[in-house]
């Protein structure tokens, strides 16, 4: 007699997890019990085992301006392959995984060109549903649980697209390589990649968090002999001196725009600035603080009020050029694997900028602590 066995095909089932929701902007996360699709044709499902806090989820969760809940947010993040949707090759269940908020379709003008990483399929989801259908993949009750930047980490298990998510070795801690998934990729990909930072230059840096902070670990490793950090908060400081910022500026210590006294510290102007805070009057401070002639600005944070850039064409006229970047212009599933081979050989500090590691039912603390200034990335597990 033969035995019978039953195959669970999980590709096809719904599940339950628990989520993080967030129920109105600012309102305290609270955990769920959520339903969770199978993943769709070209979808995985992942079960994710550590997201960290990223500055621009607070902000879209505070926001008032476009509010989309309830929310699951949370795109820093690794994980392990659970189930893959119809189509899927690429990827198969137990492999390790970093989500992307900006993902690579591989076949758009944008993917085939060697000069941009902003995906015309997979780009930034800024309205809460999936890219294939406009639809949620989370529910509670039945009712539509919206998802951030189509990733939605906080949360024990997500669906993502393909597309979205790059396949990393398995023999790598997955409690670091989430920085990976953004804020440290940015950082660096900002100073190599998009600045492609020289030797002996001179670098400001606007924001001293986990992005700009990378930038300067980008710049330091490609030897820049003058770094300046500026932060309105000094407690950042003395973290910053352990990346190379050999400057620190509070620009509330000076009467002086403080555009002014970087130029005097840089013989009229940095080669390189870099705009980390999120904030548009900095970026116009950052574009009066470089070099006329060659001098750069690049903007990575995001904006949490007034989106519009003012600044005097004149800059631009003297030789200036300003430039934006998403996850540090890096082709997301190309080259993160390559900054996953630097780790391992230990050529990039990661762990240097995990300040806290929390269980995933402590979450709004790293909320507090984001908020407060007080880490750069909070780690947050999920229960295994
Ligand atoms: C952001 C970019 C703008 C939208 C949300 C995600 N990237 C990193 O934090
Ligand atoms: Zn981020």
């Amino acid at each position: 007699m033969s035995s019978s066995t039953t195959t669970i095909n999980r590709s096809s089932q719904v599940i339950t997890c628990k989520a993080a929701v967030a129920w109105g902007p600012g309102k305290e996360l609270v955990m769920e019990e959520v339903e969770l699709s199978p993943p769709q044709p070209m979808e995985i499902r992942i079960k994710v085992v550590c997201t960290s806090l990223c500055r621009s989820d607070v902000t879209a969760w505070q926001s008032q301006l476009t509010p989309i809940f309830p929310r699951i947010f949370g795109h820093e993040a690794s994980g392990i392959v659970e189930s893959v949707g119809q189509g899927v090759t690429e990827f198969q269940e137990g492999d390790h995984v970093l989500t992307l908020f900006t993902g690579e379709c591989m076949t758009c003008r944008h993917c085939l060109s060697t000069q941009s990483n902003m995906c015309q399929v997979l780009g930034l989801e800024r309205r809460g549903v999936m890219h294939s259908d406009q639809k949620t993949r989370f529910s509670i009750k039945g009712e539509p649980v919206y998802h951030y930047c189509a990733v939605s980490s906080f949360s024990e298990f997500t669906v993502v697209h393909s597309g979205c998510a790059v396949k990393v070795r398995s023999d790598v801690p997955l409690d670091k390589l989430c920085l990976l998934s953004c804020g440290v990729a940015a950082g660096l990909g900002a100073a190599w990649k998009v600045a492609d930072i020289s030797k002996q230059s001179t670098v400001v840096i606007f924001g001293l968090g986990t992005v700009g902070l990378s930038v300067a670990l980008g710049a330091k490793l490609r030897g820049a002999s003058h770094i300046i950090g500026v932060d309105t908060n000094s407690d950042k400081f003395e973290k910053a001196r352990l990346f190379g910022i050999t400057d620190l500026i509070n620009p509330t210590d000076h009467e002086e725009p403080i555009h002014q006294v970087i130029k005097r510290k840089t013989n009229g102007g940095a080669d390189y600035a870099f705009e980390c805070v999120g904030d548009t009057g900095t970026v116009t401070t950052a574009l009066l603080s470089c070099c006329d002639g060659w001098g750069l600005t690049v903007t990575l944070g995001v904006p949490k009020v007034e989106p519009e850039v003012k600044a005097h064409y004149g800059l631009l006229l003297s030789g200036r050029t300003l430039k934006g970047s998403l996850i540090g212009g890096w082709k997301p599933k190309s080259d993160i694997p390559k900054l996953v081979d630097m780790y391992i050989r230990k050529e990039i500090p990661i762990d240097q900028f995990i300040t806290h590691d929390l269980q995933f039912a402590d979450i709004n603390k790293a909320f507090e602590l984001m908020i407060g200034g007080k880490c750069l990335r909070c780690v947050i597990h999920m229960p295994n």
